[in-house]
């Protein structure tokens, strides 16, 4: 059953983990080369062991789908998770005149005091980012993320840009028999020197049988938070897709080089691993949409999901 090989993979980088320190100073339990399949007609794959927070994969997405670099429309729908990126750019520029907030993230989770400072510096930012359009246009922006490679790839041949996404849609109906049909996010030039370089490196889609697969190969995967996210959010572009070909869907592959678990998410992964699952809920997509790139928010449904609770754990950054 799908659930069942992300618990497995779970027990198994516990067990068998290397103990290795990290750029966040946290420290892991890691493995190398890890690869779970989610049949998506037995369900589709958001984990039901613990509340996976299905909104905030909408809204990432269709930010991706825009070509959006700006947080400004995640913080429209009340997405939060990549405010500290961009917040990060400000706290250490110029314009910046508040508390000192070098190393917020680690701070905020050992010291109360300063944790307080940081949730009014960061509401400050994020009410700026809404509210001034200067602010936004000097702040807002994270450069080189999924949306802006995905539409927007610097093309150096004629000084435009490659969709990517339009290509693979009219290459997936035209040609589905194509063993090239990639989708990448890794720019050697820009991407390695990013605020969070690409997690999710290359995605190939596969046509066989009037079913559309496809396999995502992610360099670092944080197995506890990102993980249950990242296979949700690839689910659903691979439904989107293929409701948009005219094609079945069939499976998700998820390729992970480094997988690993945080040593403060130890106790949360473990109490995950004694609760029980539930069958899988269903993924309904608006008909009535005719392209990738027109849904909106309450097109995308999810139906019968029955979960066990949130389990909170502190985001390594
Ligand atoms: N991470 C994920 N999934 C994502 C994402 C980040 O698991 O979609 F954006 C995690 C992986 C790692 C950290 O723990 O974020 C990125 O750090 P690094 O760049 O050092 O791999």
């Amino acid at each position: 059953q799908n659930e069942a090989q992300y618990l497995n993979l779970a027990k198994k980088i516990l067990t068998e983990g290397h103990e290795k320190m990290d750029r966040t100073k946290t420290g892991t339990r890691s493995l190398f080369g890890a690869q779970m399949r989610f049949d998506l007609n037995e369900g589709f794959p958001l984990l039901t062991t613990k509340k996976v927070f299905f909104g905030l994969i909408k809204s990432e997405l269709l930010w991706f789908l825009r070509g959006d670099n700006n947080i400004r429309f995640l913080l429209q729908h009340h997405n939060h998770i990549w405010d500290e990126w961009p917040f990060k750019k400000w706290v250490q520029s110029s314009d910046y005149t508040g508390p000192d907030m070098t190393d917020f993230g680690l701070r905020a989770q050992n010291d109360p005091i300063f944790a307080a400072q940081y949730n009014e510096q960061k509401q400050i930012f994020t009410d700026r980012i809404l509210n001034d359009d200067a602010f936004n246009q000097k702040f807002g922006n994270i450069g080189d993320v999924y949306g802006k490679l995905w539409r927007s790839w610097p093309d150096n041949q004629d000084d435009g840009v490659v969709d990517q996404i339009s290509r693979l849609m009219s290459e997936i109906k035209n040609n589905p028999n194509s063993r090239r049909l990639i989708l990448t996010a890794w720019n050697p030039e820009t991407t390695p020197f990013a605020a969070l370089p690409s997690c999710h490196v290359l995605s190939q889609f596969y046509v066989a049988d009037g079913k559309l697969s496809l396999q995502m190969y992610q360099r670092s995967g944080d197995f506890f938070l990102g993980v249950p996210f990242n296979i949700a959010s690839y689910s659903l572009l691979l439904s989107m897709v293929a409701a948009q070909t005219g094609l079945q869907v069939g499976e998700f592959i998820h390729t992970i080089g480094d997988a690993h678990i945080y040593s403060n998410h130890i106790e949360q992964i473990s109490e995950q691993l004694t609760r029980p699952m539930h069958e899988l809920p269903t993924l309904k997509l608006n008909p009535q949409v005719k392209s990738i790139f027109d849904y909106h928010m309450a097109d995308i449904k999810i139906e019968n999901y029955i979960h066990e609770d949130p389990i909170k754990a502190p985001v390594a950054v």
